[in-house]
């Protein structure tokens, strides 16, 4: 079988969604399928750094992940009864990186929780409304840029300001979050893949069966 984390990471479409259909076929578990492709994008992202890529290869690279994850969703397990108190999720304040974010957002959706999905590059207001509106038990701040950690932190000391800071969990996560950014922030916790954020949803407001049954 092909490797699908070279085969994305050399921007070629087509070879990536075959040997991903191949992979899925042959029982390759999903979560693990999607962790190959981010590790093929981590690697874009070097070859970025450096000048060997360009926009254009980012630009291809999500459109490739994006096709790939379409053909892993069917395959995620789905379902259920609503768990737990409603998730809010999303990218926040001068980052427009939703990748990431729309897998842990579908994941959880798939496992049975009451996911809200406010989109991209999103002002600390609008998460704090989204959470009132919706009696959020937990909100998901995703951002991969350096400059997100700032918007974090803004949107954890706009629910302070809110006096809603103790009603809900706030946890973190993108590409470069670590614990370090974690306590920068103020969040709760953090999560570097969608098992970990399952994890999390699961123990702050939902159930640990959750977790078993991606
Ligand atoms: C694809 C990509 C893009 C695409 C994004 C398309 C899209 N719709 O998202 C496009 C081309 C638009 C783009 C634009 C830019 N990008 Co860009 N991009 C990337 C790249 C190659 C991959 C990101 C990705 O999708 N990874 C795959 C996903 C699955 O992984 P993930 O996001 O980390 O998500 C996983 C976990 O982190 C976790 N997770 C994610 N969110 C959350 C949330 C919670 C709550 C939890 C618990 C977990 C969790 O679960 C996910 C699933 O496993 C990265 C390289 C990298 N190393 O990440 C650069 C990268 C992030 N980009 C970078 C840059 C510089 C830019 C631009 C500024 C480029 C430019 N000159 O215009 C712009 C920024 C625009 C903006 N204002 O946001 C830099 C950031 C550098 C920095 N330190 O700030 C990187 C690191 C590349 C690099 N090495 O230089 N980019």
């Amino acid at each position: 079988m092909e490797d699908v984390t070279a085969l994305i990471a050399g921007i070629e479409e087509k070879k990536t969604l075959a040997a991903v259909s191949a992979a899925l076929n042959s029982g390759v578990e999903p979560l693990a399928l999607i962790d190959q492709l981010r590790a093929g994008m981590a690697e874009v992202g070097e070859r970025f750094e450096v000048k060997d890529y360009f926009l254009p290869e980012l630009v291809m690279s999500a459109e490739i992940f994006n096709e790939a994850v379409n053909l892993i969703t069917p395959h995620l397990a789905s379902g259920g009864q609503a768990r737990g108190k409603p998730v809010v999720i999303g990218t926040v304040a001068g980052d427009i990186h939703d990748i990431g974010k729309n897998i842990v957002s579908t994941i959880l959706k798939c496992t049975g929780y009451d996911v809200h999905d406010i989109g991209v590059d999103q002002p600390p207001a609008a998460f704090v409304a989204k959470a009132r509106e919706t009696g959020a038990g937990l909100v998901g701040l995703s951002g991969l840029l350096t400059v997100a950690f700032d918007s974090m932190k803004e949107t954890i000391q706009a629910f302070k300001d809110a006096g809603m800071r103790d009603q809900v969990k706030i946890i973190v996560g993108g590409g470069p979050v670590n614990d370090t950014v974690c306590q920068y922030v103020c969040a709760d916790a953090w999560g570097a893949d969608p098992t970990q954020a399952l994890r999390l949803v699961a123990r702050y407001i939902g159930d640990t069966a959750s977790v078993e049954s991606v």
